[in-house]
């Protein structure tokens, strides 16, 4: 992609982001109509459903030949990544939008033949934006986010990561997270995939570790982490593959081998 379609389309992206988030924030206080998807506590509003129209309506108007993978059924059912593909979750985070009200953002990451070009998360609430284009960098607002520090100790690394590695579960044996725990200086758990890996660009936690996410939780993260200095693999170490769901570990590179190779392979399943 070239440098000048890159600028329009991050000028447009960013201009539907900032209007979307405004119309939430409007009617933040209204009555929401809520429905489950995949189980009672995985929850979908019409807040969700009318946000991804709103970008796939637009997005289909003004770039005809764009493709869109998106959380709540109005993108289309790629076989691959060819062409530009914007990858989008309306809401991520829908369980804080709903009991918080806060700490959920809009996620947009736009690809080119399968390279992440650019990558907005959005913090409604908070009004903060978190965005990159490839080679120029990762922002917080207008603040250039500095490329992460090099010399992070495993053992002063505070990990983004949900409480089920502790239960039993099909990938990691949870004696050997039990030991993980012990060894990090602390968990953070802030309930949106997309807003855990811009704190991991913006270096407040040094890694995010997860069992199972889709492309449009980790789209535009997996972009501006990059563009931090951070690396994001699957829990073994593999690339991640933008059209299934992967497990996730994204970090700053000085601990990436600790977590992956002395802990998670460790307790391999
Ligand atoms: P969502 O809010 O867009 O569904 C914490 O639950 C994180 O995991 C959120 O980023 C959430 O995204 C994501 N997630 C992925 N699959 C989920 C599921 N089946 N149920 C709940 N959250 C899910
Ligand atoms: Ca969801
Ligand atoms: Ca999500
Ligand atoms: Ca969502």
């Amino acid at each position: 992609m070239d440098l000048d379609t890159r600028n329009t389309l991050y000028d447009q992206a960013k201009k539907w982001i900032m209007e979307a988030g405004a119309i939430i924030k409007d009617q933040i206080g209204a009555p929401l109509e809520i429905t489950t998807k995949s189980n009672p506590n995985d929850l979908v509003t019409t807040m969700d459903k009318n946000t991804e129209y709103f970008f796939v309506n637009r997005i289909k108007r003004e770039f005809p030949n764009h493709l869109i993978i998106s959380e709540e059924g109005y993108g289309d059912d790629l076989k691959d990544l060819e062409g530009t593909v914007w990858i989008i979750d309306p809401i991520d985070g829908t369980m804080n939008f709903v009991h918080q009200k806060r700490n959920f953002a809009i996620s947009v990451g736009i690809y080119h033949d399968g390279i992440g070009e650019i990558g907005f998360i959005y913090d409604v609430m908070d009004d903060t934006l978190y965005s990159a284009k490839r080679g120029g960098g990762a922002y917080k607002n207008d603040f250039r986010l500095p490329t992460l520090p090099a010399d992070r100790k495993i053992t002063e690394s505070i990990i983004g990561m949900n409480h089920y590695w502790l239960c039993e579960n099909r990938l990691v044996d949870e004696t050997v997270m039990q030991h993980f725990i012990r060894t990090i200086r602390g968990t953070r758990l802030y309930g949106s995939a997309a807003l855990e890996l811009a704190y991991v660009a913006e270096g407040i936690i040094d890694g995010y570790i997860t069992m199972s996410l889709a492309p449009w939780d980790i789209a535009a993260g997996l972009i501006i982490l990059d563009e931090a200095g951070g690396i994001s693999t699957n829990a073994w170490g593999a690339d991640i593959n933008l059209l299934s769901t992967n497990s996730i570990v994204a970090c700053n590179p000085s601990i990436q081998s600790q977590i992956i190779d002395d802990h998670l392979q460790k307790g391999r399943k």
